[in-house]
């Protein structure tokens, strides 16, 4: 008997052509339970009265126990991620990020976004995948994760012409500006606790303005391919080379 891909080929296309795609519910209630009972232990939160998460200082933790409800362990999320990897893309992190609401009453878009895996402190991590939810709803201006669709492409583009600058050189070049890895308007990632957005690496992202009374919190997964170390200068002339779509 077969079994039906985690993602439909619709789904998939979308995938390679913007660089995202949501899979709504694709997490159950049972486990979004227990990610807050943890998160909130984390902190010392009170889950009902986010807002009196007064501490802004302290880290929530994405490294559930035991390992096998972690977010990259849920079943749906590893058919996905098998299915884009073909079963080469191993777990780099699960963790959590808490968007406070802001003072200011003003919303904007964000209007610049970053690509993951050039960290000052930790140098070049280069990775494949992520993925993000929620543990509470997101609401339009409510922090949601903002990502600038095609962007995958036009990085990959990018370093296509300047591969010397892959490991994170564009950074301090003086001709570079993100405007670059921004071809289409932004897109907001809002939806219900449970929702799961995967994200190609190559993603401008950032977190938008939370104007709301509510943090906005956060779980995001990185994968890495097995042997990214081997590839990791190339720019392949096949973007999806390392990919099984
Ligand atoms: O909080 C967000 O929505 C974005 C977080 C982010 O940009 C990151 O973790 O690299």
């Amino acid at each position: 008997m077969s079994t039906a891909p985690a993602l439909s080929p619709e789904q998939v296309r979308h995938f390679k052509e913007e660089g995202y795609v949501v899979v709504p519910g694709a997490i159950e209630p049972v486990y979004i339970e227990e990610w807050r009972r943890q998160v909130l232990r984390s902190i010392d939160g009170n889950a009902s009265q986010p807002i009196a998460w007064g501490d802004r200082s302290k880290e929530p933790r994405a490294n559930f126990e035991p390992i096998d409800i972690r977010p990259h362990s849920h079943p749906r999320v590893r058919a996905v991620v098998e299915q884009l990897g073909g079963g080469r893309f191993v777990c780099g992190h699960d963790c959590c990020v808490i968007n406070w609401p802001q003072e200011s009453r003003a919303w904007e878009p964000t209007d610049r976004g970053h690509l993951d895996g050039y960290n000052s402190s930790i140098g070049w991590w280069p990775f494949m995948l992520s993925a993000t939810t929620y543990l509470w709803d997101v609401q339009p201006m409510g922090g949601g994760l903002t990502l600038w669709p095609q962007s995958h492409l036009a990085a990959w583009r990018y370093f296509r012409a300047r591969p010397e600058h892959v490991s994170g050189g564009y950074i301090s070049d003086p001709d570079f500006d993100w405007s670059i890895f921004a071809p289409r308007p932004s897109y907001e990632f809002t939806g219900r606790a449970g929702d799961v957005v995967f994200w190609h690496a190559f993603m401008s992202h950032n977190g938008s303005a939370n104007i709301t009374r509510d943090p906005r919190v956060g779980l995001f997964t990185r994968w890495q391919h097995r042997e990214q170390d081997r590839f990791k200068h190339e720019v392949p002339e096949n973007l999806w080379k390392y990919w099984a779509v």
